[in-house]
Parts: structure tokens; sequence; C-alpha cells
């Protein structure tokens, strides 16, 4: 491979972070690897990257039978690329929800030459992994990672295929105050790469539209007891609980805010947003909790209904929250491909920039960042143990 052919970003990264323009090189070149020729088929890897042990791994396992369900149907198509039949195979990561555990899988499928990467789910991991991947000259698309800082790196080899928290964070804020009437908010962050931003976003928009937000506390994405921050929380007397983290925090949370007596509604962005928050929430999670998350409801969209009904038979579980993005990622990476004819990121990049593909979860666009264009964002509430939607907004 030439240096004109490599992707330009790993370029103009390692350059300006004196990175080794070599090592790049190196990196890009070996790409070719992730093809390999087994009598007139190519195996073409694609690596996922989520959580797969530890308190996140339910996420992470609904990710990965997203993209499962995508190789699978993939291959049952017969692609040909550069006149060979090619075999897609799915290269599975744990990095745990744990940002160094990140970066070492991302090198881990830089070193494997991975035609292209699926992940990670977290804010917190995808951020250090896309450095490794851009630097690599790997294509990256994360179907789960809200950051908005995630596309603002420069790096033209990193999407998303989901609305990001500049745009939920926003909604939700503009939720407690215009709807719900909130006068009284206070807002707790896990202080990761997601839960974070995303409090101060709806921090500031809360602010903006005239609300109070009263106290703001923290935890982390391993703690279980809350009493003492929620004890706090009480004597403010609040509205509106704003919760920037995932579920496994979000639902012992809110088990003790009604041992408590806290009355307030809960808010949170889609980390919270899941199947399992009803379990690990108790009978506290009703209309009482409000969540957005990216997209719209499956049943909702052409081949949505088929695709719940088949995961449910294939892993008999419920979609927790991301599979569909999964899905949908997976396959319009394989789509760059087939219409570059070919598995070299350099090479396929510039079709995922023009791409226009029809989803699942709604048409596939990227904007100039790799973001995608027009994301639908749902607020959701949940009735009878199950999640309801209460407001679309695109
Ligand atoms: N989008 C919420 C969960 C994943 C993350 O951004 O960390």
């Amino acid at each position: 491979m030439s240096a004109s052919r490599l992707n330009p970003s790993a370029i103009r990264m390692a350059s300006t972070r004196m990175a080794p323009l070599a090592a790049a090189l190196a990196c890009a070149v070996g790409a070719m690897s992730a093809v390999s020729a087994q009598a007139s088929e190519l195996v073409v890897k694609i690596g996922h990257v989520a959580p797969m042990t530890g308190p996140q791994a339910h996420y992470g396992k609904d990710n990965e039978n997203g993209a499962r369900m995508a190789v699978e149907d993939l291959n049952k198509k017969g692609i040909t690329i550069g006149g060979q039949k090619v075999r897609f195979e799915l290269v599975p990561e744990d990095d745990a929800a744990d940002p160094k555990q990140g970066a070492v899988v991302a090198q881990k499928l830089c070193d494997a030459k991975v035609a292209g990467v699926i992940g990670h789910l977290n804010s917190g991991t995808t951020i250090p992994a896309s450095r490794i991947y851009n630097d690599c000259g790997i294509v990256q698309i994360t179907p789960a990672a809200t950051n908005p800082k995630i596309t603002q790196q420069g790096y033209k080899g990193m999407f998303r295929v989901i609305a990001h928290d500049g745009m939920l964070g926003v909604a939700l804020g503009d939720y407690a105050v215009k709807e719900l009437k909130a006068k009284k908010v206070v807002v707790i962050d896990d202080r990761t790469g997601y839960g974070q931003p995303l409090a101060d976003i709806f921090t500031e928009t809360v602010k903006k539209a005239g609300g109070n937000v009263v106290d703001r506390q923290y935890t982390n994405d391993k703690a279980t007891d809350f009493n003492a921050i929620l004890t706090a929380v009480k004597g403010k007397n609040p509205d509106v609980v704003f919760y920037g983290g995932m579920d496994a925090q979000a639902g012992p949370m809110l088990r003790q805010m009604k041992q408590l007596g806290i009355k307030a509604s809960f808010m949170g962005g889609d980390g919270i947003c899941t199947a399992e928050l009803v379990k690990l929430g108790g009978d506290n999670v009703g209309k009482n909790v409000i969540c957005g998350e990216g997209g719209m409801d499956l049943n909702k969209m052409a081949g949505g209904a088929a695709f719940e009904k088949r995961y449910k038979e294939t892993f008999k579980s419920d979609i927790q929250l991301y599979a569909p993005f999964v899905y949908d990622a997976t396959m319009v990476l394989a789509t760059a491909m087939q219409k570059s004819n070919s598995v070299d990121p350099a090479k396929y990049v510039a079709e995922l920039q023009k791409m226009d593909y029809k989803g699942l979860v709604g048409a596939i666009r990227f904007d100039d960042k790799g973001d995608i264009k027009n994301g639908a964002i749902t607020l959701r509430t949940y009735v009878d143990g199950k999640k309801s939607a209460l407001a679309v907004i695109n």
C-alpha cells in the first residue's frame, strides 16, 4: 500500500501529534492482511468491542448479538469483493468498560489487522481506542458511545450511527423544565467519559431554560450504595433527579430513592434506557423514569419487528438497547467495502463519507465529522415493566 492510499487522517494525526509516520504506514500496509485468501474465499475480519464482563456485560452481549446477526446476514448474501467471494468473520473483544482495557484491545485488533471495528460501546473506552485505530489506519464505527467529543477529534475513519449527547442532553434538559415544569433539579454523574459530559450538557440546558440546578453530586461506575448522596439529595427536595451514567448504578439508585422516600422524577440518557433497568430498579421503575435514547421504535421501521422477533428467538432475550445500531453499523461497514470493491480502510472510508444507507434505525448518512445526520431521539418512560415512547424528536 502506498502512502497516498493511507487513511488521510492517519497521516494528519501522525504529524500533528508527532507520532511516527513510519509506524502508521507499517500498520496500514499490514491492513491488507485483514483479508486472508483461502482458496477462492476472502476472509474479512471485523472487530467488535464492548464490555462482555462486569456490570455492563448485558449491554455488551446485546451489542455482540447485533454484530453476529449482521455477519450471518452478510455471509448469506454471497458478497464478492475484488472478484473473490467474501466470508466475514467477527473478532469479538471485551474491554470491560475500562478505558485502559479498551486501549489494550484496540491495539490487539490493530495487530490482528482487522478490516474495521464496530465499537466501542462506552465513550470512556471509545476515546482512547479511537486514537489507536486512527494511528493504525483502521475505520471505527461506534453504535453506542455518545460523548460529542468522539467525532470532534478530526479522525476521518471515526463514525457514529447514533445521536450524540449534544442532542440527547438538550432534549432531556428542555423536557425537564418545559414539560415536567421542574423548578428544582439535582444532577448526579458517574465521572466517566459518558456520564460527566452528559450531566454537564443537561445542567447547562436546564439553566438556559430557566430551571434551577440546586445540587450536583458525583459517584462512579462501580458504586452500588448511594445512601450518602441520596440523603443530601433528599434535603434539597428536588422535582427531578438526573443521573448521567449507566443502568448498573441507576437501578440501585432508584431502589434507594424509594427507600428514602424521594418522590422526584428520575431522568437519564440512553445509558439508563435499557430493558435491564426494570430488573435493577425494581418497583421504582415506572412513569417516574424518563430517559432519552437515539432512534425510533423498531416496530415503526421497515424490518424492525422482524429483527426483534429474530433476536428474541435466537438469543432468548429482549433487545437491551443498541443491537439494531450495531447491526446497521456492521452492514454500513460492509456496504462501504462492497461499493469501493476493497476491504482496505484507506479505500472504503470514502464510501462511508458518502454513505446513504436505509437501515433498521432509519437513514444512515454521515456529516463531515462522521456523525449520523438527523439521528432521531426518543424520550421514553416505563409502563408495566416495558419501555414506552413519550416523544420522538427528529
Ligand atoms: N451512550 C451511553 C452509553 C455508552 C457511552 O456513551 O458511554
